[in-house]
């Protein structure tokens, strides 16, 4: 008889799980579990408490277990699990809408949801074709992105962006993509608080790409206000509101991708607030849920979504959408979020915590290793000296031993990149900051 072998991983087996942008054989060897959460702390699978310095991963903005959000979702999967997305909705995903519009920057009228920011951006990218085409200018065809931007990991985001490890491995990836260049001069802006002084004469090297293809193939320019995942890069002083001015002049519709700045990030709402540049279409996640539930909003001005409502009604506009666009868990989710920031002013808690962040960041300066120290709102970043020949390797070894001390830092090249949740203490600051500079004096 022909016996199918039958594979029975023990429950604890990491084998079948491939992780995500892990090492994955360095984990599985020392595995780092994180098992519960509360505020602003996790606690691994042995009990110990580690103090969250980057929200998860940049997503929960509110801190962990909070109850409006946990009960909302609760209420909400005994209530309604599901309902169709297509042609069929249920009432928190208007409801929830509504109350994001009225939190979003000036005009940002609309929104389209996904289950992601990586979907959030695909979606992104084909309302600004789609809407360039049905106003007449189907030219209108390349995307602009830039040096070191990260736009999540599908097809779209990772030809816009600009991090090479992301994109060497994929092929050709979308054609008709061209790249401005980055804003990081650490020459001129090491060590600065804040915006950087120099800088925004690379606003105009969209003039140079522009002049190259013309303008009128060109639909639409994509940037984070604030490059997160490339490791915190601050834009020049004037920089975004130069490509707002330059876009504005050729036609061209501007994207922000605020998957990290949205919700509180900088100290406001959002970063179009900060820099009062306003977007024409702006891409969220992460903190629209504080990460509970997976989601993404993509806002767009009512000129975009209006030039869409034409033609017969019973038609379909745009042909887009995912099975769990406005998922009802994810909008009870939402709502919830939304109320913990508004009873505990985290939109804008940053704002008043960041004198505090910034000059807690800065006492590192002259610690061993560091050559550059950036900060803006509740975002901070540490660039380490790489070890030479051996690139991200210091930076991977603080944050191994940071956990050991009871500390989540977060770390890309060789680059400390922190983000707590907003709720976070001028205690809570000392203590993360205290235990990187120990690390830091002791490492290799
Ligand atoms: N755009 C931006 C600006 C992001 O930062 C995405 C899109 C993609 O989102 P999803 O939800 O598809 O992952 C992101 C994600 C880090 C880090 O440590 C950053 C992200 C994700 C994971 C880690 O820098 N950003």
């Amino acid at each position: 008889m022909n016996v199918v072998p039958m594979r029975r991983p023990i429950p604890n087996d990491l084998a079948a799980f491939w992780m995500p942008f892990t090492a994955n054989r360095q984990f599985k060897k020392t595995p780092r579990l994180l098992a519960s959460a509360q505020d602003m702390h996790y606690y691994t699978d042995d009990g110990r408490p580690i103090l969250d310095g980057t929200a998860g991963l940049w997503c929960v903005n509110a801190g962990h277990g909070r109850p409006k959000i946990v009960e909302a979702v609760q209420r909400q999967v005994a209530e309604l699990d599901y309902a169709p997305a297509f042609q069929m909705s249920h009432p928190k995903a208007f409801e929830f809408a509504s109350r994001l519009v009225q939190i979003s920057p000036e005009g940002l009228d609309h929104v389209f949801f996904t289950n992601s920011g990586s979907e959030s951006v695909e979606t992104a990218l084909k309302i600004a074709l789609a809407y360039q085409r049905v106003k007449g200018q189907g030219s209108r065809t390349r995307l602009i992105g830039r040096e070191r931007g990260y736009h999540g990991v599908n097809f779209g985001g990772i030809s816009v962006g600009g991090i090479v490890s992301n994109r060497k491995m994929f092929g050709t990836l979308l054609s008709g993509v061209d790249h401005i260049r980055h804003t990081h001069d650490p020459a001129r802006n090491a060590f600065t608080k804040g915006e950087p002084e120099h800088g925004v004469e690379l606003a105009e090297d969209l003039e140079r790409v522009i002049t190259l293809h013309d303008a009128s193939t060109i639909a639409a320019v994509i940037v984070e206000p604030v490059a997160g995942s490339t490791g915190v890069l601050i834009p020049p002083k004037g920089y975004l509101k130069r490509l707002r001015e330059i876009c504005d002049k050729h036609g061209i519709l501007l994207i922000f991708d605020e998957v990290i700045t949205g919700f509180g990030r900088l100290g406001t709402p959002f970063a179009a607030d900060y820099f009062d540049v306003i977007p024409d279409i702006m891409i969220t996640a992460k903190g629209v849920t504080n990460g509970v539930v997976p989601m993404g909003a993509v806002f767009v001005k009512s000129e975009i979504y209006e030039a869409f409502m034409t033609g017969p009604e019973h038609l379909i506009e745009f042909f887009h959408g995912y099975t769990y666009s406005a998922h009802p868990l994810a909008c009870a989710a939402g709502i919830g979020t939304l109320d913990t920031y508004a009873d505990e002013g985290l939109l804008t808690r940053g704002a008043e915590l960041g004198p505090y962040w910034e000059q807690a960041l800065h006492s590192l300066k002259g610690t061993k290793h560091v050559i550059d120290i950036r900060n803006i709102g509740l975002v901070g970043a540490i660039e380490l000296e790489s070890i030479a020949g051996e690139p991200t390797k210091r930076a991977f070894s603080v944050f191994l031993e940071c956990f050991e001390r009871g500390v989540l830092i977060r770390t890309t090249g060789d680059i400390i990149a922190l983000s707590p949740p907003l709720i976070i203490s001028k205690e809570q600051i000392d203590q993360l900051i205290g235990t990187i500079g120990d690390v830091l004096k002791a490492a290799a």
